[in-house]
């Protein structure tokens, strides 16, 4: 054959699999969904609330955690200060968010919190503040107690490890134990672009304790939000692009069993879940094409998805609240306390609506 012959194949080649990656990137980000309104009753932005809360979580007692303003050299950023942690007291009418005080041996010029999970030691009742944290780019995971009387966040350790390379959320099982995401498997940069547009499956979840570390589970396109059923027997992983929230079953900390997936029909991020009901809340991005233009007169919406029953045989999937982006900009918690909804965003607002 040819030199010519050999070259035109080639081109041909090349051709025939960057049209078949566009067409299957168009499916992986919604590409082509209509952006779609429903609104709840009563919602304003949670004053003070202005780059962004990535992920919230709620204590028993109704004292919702908000991680705000971290910052990613792809996405917008609305203020260069350091990020920081936030109580909101749901049970208080006034409804203002107060800064924690971090205390302790940490750099907070340089905190840059992201997926965060609250746990309760049930031996002393002490409450522990797990934040996924990314100096500088990187990725590790602080370990705060809770100081209820001064607000603040007293710090007792970092957490590095090289399995832990790309830490999106995680959930925090015991004093010094957890179950993490990685959103990626490469961290050079141009790899970390290569990786979703191969759709390489290779993102993964990784137990962590003092004595054991290791991948218990693998085959996530993008492994976002992680949470853990009341009863602790189940976790639940959103697999972003595949749009998709896997279920495991826990048989012991580190032997995970693929029990289902869930369809959602959007790039779900973080997930919380109703420590009554068990339903989960998904905060979501509705359309993948929005959020990676990033255009102002075109932005990327917000959405808010339920499940209900994810262990029967049919869950209950419910899109609760949805905006095209003219009202809260890249969804990425949803979480709901005493008939309120709270939904934060990657580098936006926060909003508090009436559930019903
Ligand atoms: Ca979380
Ligand atoms: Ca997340």
């Amino acid at each position: 054959m040819g030199k010519l012959a050999v070259l035109s194949l080639s081109v041909a080649a090349l051709a025939v699999l960057i049209g078949e990656r566009l067409i299957t990137l168009r499916h992986l980000s919604l590409y082509y969904r209509e952006p779609t309104q429903k609104y709840l009753p009563n919602c304003h932005h949670i004053e003070g609330i202005e780059c962004g809360a990535e992920d919230i979580t709620i204590l028993a007692n109704g004292l919702a955690f908000l991680s705000t303003c971290v910052k990613h050299p792809d996405l917008p950023s609305y203020s260069d200060d350091p990020g920081k942690i936030y109580t909101l007291n749901l049970l208080d009418s006034k409804m203002k968010i107060k800064a924690m005080n971090v205390k302790g041996d940490l750099d907070k010029d340089y905190f840059n919190p992201h997926g965060i999970s609250l746990y309760t030691d049930d031996k002393d009742g002490a409450v522990y503040l797990f934040v996924v944290n990314h100096p500088q780019g990187n990725s590790q995971v602080e370990i705060f107690r809770f100081v209820e009387d001064e607000n603040a966040l007293q710090y007792i350790k970092t957490i590095k490890h090289e399995l832990l390379h790309n830490v999106n959320d995680i959930v925090a099982v015991g004093t010094e134990s957890f179950y993490a995401t990685n959103d990626h498997y490469f961290t050079n940069g141009i790899l970390k672009f290569v990786e979703p547009f191969l759709s390489l499956p290779w993102c993964d979840v990784v137990y962590y304790s003092p004595q054991t570390v290791q991948v218990v589970a693998g085959g996530f396109l993008l492994a976002n939000g992680i949470n853990i059923s009341p009863d602790k027997r189940h976790l639940y992983a959103s697999d972003l692009l595949k749009h998709k929230i896997v279920v495991l079953e826990i048989q012991k900390n580190t032997v995970l069993s693929h029990i289902k997936e869930v369809d959602v029909g959007s790039l779900c991020d973080n997930i919380e879940v109703d420590r009554e009901s068990g339903d989960l809340w998904l905060g979501c991005h509705p359309n993948g094409r929005n959020w990676s233009l990033q255009d102002p007169n075109n932005p990327p919406g917000s959405e808010v998805i339920r499940i209900e029953n994810i262990l029967s045989e049919k869950p209950k999937v419910t899109q609760v609240y949805a905006d095209d982006g003219s009202v809260i900009i890249a969804s990425s918690v949803a979480t709901t306390y005493g008939g309120k909804q709270l939904i934060g965003t990657v580098y936006q607002k926060a909003l508090i609506c009436d559930l019903k």
